[in-house]
């Protein structure tokens, strides 16, 4: 059999590197980057050379799984599909579609067939109560997008390949190779700031690779973040540092900003932050003479006690500054597909709301139609009308990576059917009763919709499938159909083609109703005639790039893109660096940028009120190159003996303790205890220590034999639920008060620890 070259988007994280993929029939020969791509340039990492092992992990579930007395057996498709419409038709016949949670997990927005069709699914379950990991994650970056620019998408990016100046707070782009933040091979990227006379300061309470290249590293208290930006606010103010230009007129809130700021003046926060008032003064002046700077800040600042100011205040230091939409500064990526704030009126819009309803126990507000999913176990175990009595969890491992994961564990246990769709059984998906095995990544197609928006440029890339799909097996947009058909009434075995058809007919709809759409007016039956012979998510994604803003517009911008077009460039089409968008890119109800809105600027009496606490010791989180969150532990590549999970402990810490390097700590929280390997370093400011997350395979039941065998500990057995950002009720997961102690003396420390108790 001949050799073929297949291209490809890496789709394990958002650097959306393009792989050059050799494959003979369906065995894949060679992985390599694809020099070729006209983003990543060759650049790649080495969990896109893993991918075909992903794809061909013993442990991978090949056919769908049932759960019963007997314990877990094989079962086809239709058997799977009945067992789930009995089931949910019972509960809801009972308790009506409010009994069903839906958790989204992040490989979610990495696959565009089941995104594309999740979202149809969960437009037709209307009443379903709806978590993912956006609030175990960067749900404070997308709050203050929707608020000051009126979209949650609306994320300004740090424009890398022109910055002169540029602060990274609480994120490893080395290691996590970036994070809304599409930017491959960012380390040539960081050095281009460097090689252009630029400089780079990096703000984290550990010494990581990032702060390592950096030219500078400030080691920062876990949660205080907010504090130093607000004193560089003030600083600002206070110096008259504050230039603005051409954005003036289009801004709201400014003086209100200027009174909040008079109270975090840098002496009064130095000892809260671990930074002398001098070095926040310098800061402040650096980024205010800096040709051009951007503040990048990231997971260890949203997920935190303050992580919806700590995410404001960057944006704020940009519009102060002149940075925001200029070149080198943060900017606003315009996707081709035609994201929400490409949509519309440019410079006016809706505005964003949110707490339009309330969970039923904490009752926090919903934001983007979701709840905190650290409100998950309560809202399952508490009797009464509302009570989520079955749950579906779409590509997520919630058990290892949301707070309480020993609440959640017992709570999934606790409800009447659940249903998984992953490719493992694993410490989530061992709590369904049904689990649906995922498609293989080398099966299905891909356009980056998420990622193409958070991008350091405009770019168009497409992926098709190159394997044909194993016979008998449902791909999961056919998956989400069938469960949309399910919850409609439609029975066990709907007839798919016709419920795609209704989703294409109503994205034509919707799009040909808004008066800036080029199909505006257009008959909706020719618009989808255009679009054959194509069905699946590849119409979709023909149909948004068509009517996107570089689309073809069905015929009234005939040059513009296409999917054919992008089938006909494998490497991708790159449509130039950032343009500024400001005011077209803006969609508040006042078409300005509020720069201080009150949901956000509430939080600051907060703030101020916190300013004299102070933790013994709190806990960090860390990433490791060859980890993927909770799920690549089951690949022999990712797993060599540099990545462990172990506690870091500063050795002053370490010898007041009384714990040792290579022992067993006991590390302890408000919620649960683990036990864990201990290595003591440098690399971390005394009273914080570290601990990775998505660990903890020591579960008899999972089917993952090599992560087994690598257990680490859950980090999420310590975190506490009840912690939150209180703006948006994004889960702290870092800055976690923890109290540690020796457990004893285990060579290899690493082989034998293990979690104790929740
Ligand atoms: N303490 C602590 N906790 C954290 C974090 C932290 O920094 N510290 N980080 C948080 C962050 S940023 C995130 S995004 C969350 C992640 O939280 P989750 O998304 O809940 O967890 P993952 O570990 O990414 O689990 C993904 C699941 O999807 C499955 N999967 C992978 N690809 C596919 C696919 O194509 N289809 C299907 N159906 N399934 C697939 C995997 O097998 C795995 O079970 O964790 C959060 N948890
Ligand atoms: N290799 C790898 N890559 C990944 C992932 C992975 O699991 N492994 N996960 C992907 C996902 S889902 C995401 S969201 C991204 C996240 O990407 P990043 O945001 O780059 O996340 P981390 O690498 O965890 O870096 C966070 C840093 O914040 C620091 N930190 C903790 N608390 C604080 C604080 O209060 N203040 C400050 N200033 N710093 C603090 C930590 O020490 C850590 O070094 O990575 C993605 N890429
Ligand atoms: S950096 Fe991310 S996108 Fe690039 S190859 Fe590695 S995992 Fe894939
Ligand atoms: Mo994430």
């Amino acid at each position: 059999m001949s050799i073929e070259t297949h291209y490809r988007i890496c789709p394990l994280c958002e650097a959306t590197c393009g792989l050059e993929i050799k494959a003979e029939g369906r065995d894949v020969v060679s992985i390599r980057g694809d020099r070729q791509d006209a983003f990543s340039q060759g650049f790649v990492c080495p969990k896109g050379v893993a991918l075909a092992d992903l794809d061909n992990d013993p442990d991978r579930l090949t056919t769908p799984m049932i759960r019963d007395d007997a314990g877990w057996r094989e079962a086809t498709w239709a058997e799977a599909f009945e067992t789930i419409e009995s089931n949910w038709k019972r509960i809801f016949a009972e308790h009506g579609k409010e009994a069903l949670g839906v958790y989204l997990g992040n490989p979610t927005v990495h696959n565009t067939p089941l995104s594309m069709y999740g979202v149809g699914f969960l437009q037709s379950m209307r009443g379903a109560k709806l978590f993912s990991a956006s609030s175990v994650d960067q749900w404070p970056k997308q709050f203050i997008s929707a608020l000051m620019f009126g979209t949650g998408l609306s994320v300004p990016i740090p424009d890398l390949d022109r910055t002169d100046y540029l602060v990274i707070m609480g994120a490893n782009p080395l290691v996590s190779n970036g994070s809304l933040l599409t930017a491959p091979n960012i380390g040539a990227r960081l050095r281009g700031i460097q090689e252009r006379g630029g400089r780079i300061v990096a703000m984290d309470p550990r010494e990581t690779k990032t702060t390592r290249v950096a030219d500078e590293h400030l080691f920062i208290r876990p949660g205080a973040d907010a504090y130093f930006l607000f004193a560089v606010v003030n600083v600002l103010f206070a110096e008259e540092l504050v230039s603005i230009g051409e954005l003036e007129e289009h801004l709201e809130g400014l003086e209100d900003v200027r009174e909040l700021a008079k109270l975090f003046e840098p002496e009064s926060v130095a000892e809260k932050c671990g930074i002398g008032a001098d070095t926040i003064r310098r800061i402040a002046r650096e980024l205010a003479a800096a040709k051009s700077a951007a503040v990048y800040a990231r997971i260890g600042t949203c997920t935190q006690e303050f992580g919806t100011l700590a995410s404001w205040l960057p944006e704020v230091i940009h519009v102060l500054t002149g940075n925001l939409d200029k070149p080198g500064g943060a900017m606003f990526p315009r996707g081709a597909h035609g994201p929400g704030n490409t949509k519309g009126k440019p410079g006016s819009g809706k505005g964003f709301r949110h707490g339009r309803h309330r969970s039923r126990v904490s009752e926090r507000p919903e934001i983007f139609g979701e709840y905190p999913v650290a409100c998950l176990a309560e809202e399952i175990e508490t009797e009464g009308k509302g009570q989520i009595r079955a749950m579906l969890t779409v590509a997520g491992n919630p058990v290892l990576s949301t707070p309480n994961g020993t609440r959640l564990a017992a709570a999934f246990d606790s409800l009447e059917f659940m249903v998984s769709i992953d490719m493992y059984l694993n410490e989530t998906t061992r709590h369904a009763n049904v689990i649906l095995p995922a498609t293989k990544v080398l099966e299905r197609c891909h356009y980056d919709m998420a990622f193409a928006q958070f991008a350091v440029r405009n770019v168009a890339r497409y992926s098709p499938a190159h394997f044909e799909i194993e016979d008998g097996f449902v791909p999961e947009w056919q998956i989400m159909l069938t469960l949309m058909g399910i919850v409609n009434g439609m029975g066990a075995a709907p007839e798919l083609a016709m419920l795609d058809g209704m989703m294409i007919s109503t994205m034509i709809r919707r799009e040909g109703a808004k008066e800036t759409s080029p199909i505006h007016g257009r008959d909706p039956a020719e618009i989808l005639s255009a679009l054959a012979p194509r069905v699946g998510p590849e119409r979709i994604i023909d149909f948004m790039l068509r009517t996107g803003p570089e689309g073809e517009g069905f015929g009234a911008n005939p040059e513009g893109l296409t999917l054919s077009k992008l089938e006909d460039n494998p490497h991708g089409i790159d449509l130039g660096p950032l343009m500024p968008r400001i005011p077209e890119v803006l969609r508040t109800s006042t078409g300005k940028i509020e720069l201080a809105p009150e949901p956000i600027t509430k939080d600051v009496r907060r703030l101020k009120d916190r300013l004299g606490a102070s933790e013994e010791m709190v806990l960090v989180g860390r990433r490791h190159l060859r980890t993927c969150n909770s799920w690549m532990h089951n690949i022999p590549a990712m797993v060599p003996a540099s990545n462990r999970c172990t506690l870091h402990i500063h050795p002053n810490d370490a010898e007041r303790l009384g714990v040792k390097n290579d022992e067993l700590s006991t590390v302890t929280s408000r919620v649960g205890s683990v036990t864990i390997g201990t290595e003591v370093t440098e690399g971390i400011m005394p009273g914080v220590v570290s601990i990775p997350h998505g660990w903890g395979h020591d579960v008899e039941s999972i089917r993952m034999g090599v992560a087994k065998r690598h257990a680490g500990v859950n980090v999420n057995i310590l975190t506490d639920e009840d912690a939150m950002d209180a703006p948006t009720g994004n889960s702290v997961l870092n800055g976690i008060p923890v109290s540690i102690a020796p457990a004893g003396v285990v060579a290899g420390a690493e082989a034998a620890a293990g979690a104790v108790e929740g």
